[in-house]
């Protein structure tokens, strides 16, 4: 019973090793500058989250979270919820709306002004709504 007890713990401790409870991903977010940087990693940071770094230069946010906790919608939704787009997952009007004038990254002037280029394109947009809305294309 004892050699039992001893190779189930054994086992169990095995599985938890080999298995890593935390999840490593990159996913693409809309933003602007500092603040923007800022206000994406406060609210990707919910509890679970180990790192989250996000490239003002390549709008790439870097995560590293326990996925035992979190999951990468419910940080995707943390991050829509202060109003930025996450490629496939756009803020909704009414989050986007509470972003700070500055920040305002859908906006083709403000993007201009940060040397950036067309927003994140929205899921089911077509090209011309795209261009409507101040996109540009290479094309
Ligand atoms: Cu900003």
């Amino acid at each position: 019973m004892k050699s039992l007890l001893f190779s189930l713990v054994l086992l169990s401790t095995i599985s938890l090793n080999g298995q890593s409870k935390f999840s490593i991903t990159s996913i693409e977010v809309d933003g602007l500058c500092g603040m923007c940087k800022e206000r994406i990693e406060n609210a990707a940071y919910i509890p679970g989250v180990k790192k989250a770094d996000w490239s003002q230069e390549t709008h790439i946010l870097e995560l590293v979270f326990n996925n035992k906790k979190v999951t990468t919608a419910s940080i995707i939704a943390a991050i829509n919820e202060v109003g930025h787009d996450v490629k496939d997952y756009p803020a909704s009007d009414e989050q986007y709306a509470n972003i700070h004038g500055c920040c305002r990254f859908r906006d083709p002037d403000q993007r201009a002004k940060h040397g950036l280029g067309d927003a994140l394109c929205k899921p089911g947009e077509t090209h011309e709504e795209h261009h409507e809305h101040g996109g540009k294309h290479d094309h």
